[in-house]
């Protein structure tokens, strides 16, 4: 008889997601991962002007939403025939890379390093740091407390499974409290392009609205540099040392060969050369996107929307009746294959590609000191190796995006609002593919559809019976306690999931 085990909430994620697995022999036979709330943002659009889109799409999410933002004004770009000045391209991947930098940081020391770390090593921290020494007073009294905060999972129940050696936890600890500042630097970044965060402001059809002064371009340069040495200086060797402490966590965490990437930080006006270029990794085999692949099933999912259709047919009819279905989320699929999204697949899709002059030395080099195959990095620390890589290639391409910026240039074009359109916004938010499909009638939306990275890579099983691409991925994980089944938690957290976006 397999083992059944609940873990709901899943902690440090984004959102209420309940991951269910089988247990066989202590390890993980079958996996079915619930998203569980309804949100019902594409239902709100409908009869909206479609200059609300952008702002009512960021209220999905207050970690994505300049990605939301720009996935809707790209598919307003498109239904009003307007192609934003340099300007406006850079002011919209300045504001969207310093979301992604700060998603990325968050996510591996405020939500995952913690799985990694031994925090009870700040015991023996001897300094006059202050912060370190109130970590060190605040570990020391939970710990005599006896609290089994699930928040905090460093009592001594998971004695031995974390990283050993004192100098990387103490190091790794102090990077920890510093992240919590470079956090709010590369939100200042960003605010600095887009108004406010979050919810920001300045991003528009047709571009941006600020005219930057030189003052400002300044001050931006100074904030990257800051924030490019953290990264190169802490987030990516602290992933490195954790990778190297946890060998086994590349063999963990495997999901299915297939990548999708809609590419992302356009280049040029027209979006045919990207940072991060689009594309489709099938077995192993690279092709061009073609998103009229792209389809949602509903058949284990609380909906009685019609399955299968393209986003621009699809709709959002909730069903909390629907006999079999278990989450809230729709399961996207490229024709019907499950696909993996986020920074594994953009950097797999560009190292594959060939493109990108950073990823070409980086790939190899992350492999070298791992010693780890490109086939490894499907994996919960491949996956957290490549989002560090991808977050010092973007944190470097934004000082060229800085200097190129012209003081006082125009980052607008004007455009009309026709009655009838359609566009769709395709881009890429921290954790994978983000896609915005709208249509317009009498200049009103008509029909609204997103499709989420989270949506892709923790959907539930489709009408064919696949599992999703996490669900696949916790297969195979082996369980060393089922009332503390860490080893699945990590696998989950190695998504960066992120459920407010999913169920949207
Ligand atoms: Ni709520 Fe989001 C990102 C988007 S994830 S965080 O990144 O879009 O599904
Ligand atoms: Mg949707």
């Amino acid at each position: 008889m397999p083992q059944i085990i609940t873990i709901d909430p899943i902690t440090r994620i984004e959102g209420h997601l309940s991951v269910k697995v089988e247990t066989t022999n202590g390890v993980v036979t079958a996996a079915y991962a619930a998203g569980e709330s309804f949100r019902g943002f594409e239902a709100i659009l409908m009869g909206r002007h479609p200059l609300d889109a952008q702002q009512i799409t960021q209220r999905i999410c207050g970690v994505c939403p300049v990605e939301h933002a720009i996935s809707s004004v790209l598919a307003q770009d498109q239904a009003y025939g307007v192609t934003p000045p340099t300007q406006g391209l850079l002011v919209r991947n300045l504001a969207q890379a310093a979301n992604f930098i700060q998603s990325h940081i968050v996510h591996f020391y405020t939500l995952s390093a913690i799985d990694f770390i031994d925090i009870t090593a700040v015991l023996q921290y001897q300094g006059r740091d202050a912060a370190l020494n109130y970590l060190k007073a605040w570990v020391q009294s939970e710990i005599s407390s006896n609290n089994y905060y699930p928040a905090a999972p460093f009592l001594p129940r998971f004695d031995g499974d974390y990283l050993a050696d004192l100098a990387l936890n103490l190091g790794a600890i102090r990077n920890y409290l510093r992240a919590l500042e470079i956090r709010s630097e590369a939100s200042k970044f960003c605010a600095m392009f887009a108004g406010k965060l979050p919810h920001v402001a300045s991003l528009v059809p047709g571009g941006a609205t600020p005219r930057l002064t030189a003052r400002q371009i300044q001050d931006a340069l100074v904030l990257i540099r800051k924030i490019r040495d953290f990264i190169d200086t802490a987030y990516v060797p602290d992933v490195i040392a954790v990778a190297g402490g946890f060998p086994q966590y590349f063999t963990y965490g495997r999901g299915p060969a297939n990548y999708l990437s809609y590419g992302v930080f356009n280049e040029n006006g027209d979006g045919t050369s990207k940072l991060f270029p689009s594309g489709v990794m099938l077995n192993g085999t690279l092709s061009n996107l073609d998103q009229s692949q792209i389809r949602e099933y509903l058949g284990r999912s609380w909906f009685s929307s019609a399955s299968g259709m393209h986003p621009y047919q699809g709709e959002t009819t909730p069903d909390t009746t629907k006999p079999d279905a278990y989450s809230w989320l729709k399961a996207p699929r490229y024709g019907t294959n499950v696909m993996q999204v986020g920074p594994l697949a953009r950097v797999l899709v560009s190292y594959l590609r060939g493109t990108n002059a950073a990823i070409n030395t980086l790939v190899p080099w992350l492999l070298a000191q791992t010693g780890r195959t490109v086939a490894d990095l499907n994996s919960v620390m491949g996956r957290h190796a490549t989002r560090a890589l991808e977050c010092k290639i973007i944190a470097d391409r934004c000082d060229d995006w800085v200097n190129a910026l012209v003081p006082g240039a125009t980052a607008f074009s004007t455009f009309t609002i026709p009655s009838s359109a359609a566009g769709m916004g395709l881009t890429e938010a921290a954790r994978g593919a983000l896609g915005h499909w709208m249509q317009l009638t009498g200049g009103l939306v008509s029909r609204y559809q997103c499709v989420v990275p989270t949506t892709w890579n923790a959907s539930p099983r489709d009408e064919l019976g696949q599992p999703g691409a996490m669900e696949q991925s916790l297969v195979g994980t082996p369980i060393a306690s089922d009332t503390s089944p860490i080893e699945a938690v990590r696998v989950v957290r190695s998504f960066d999931p992120c459920l407010s976006c999913a169920v949207h």
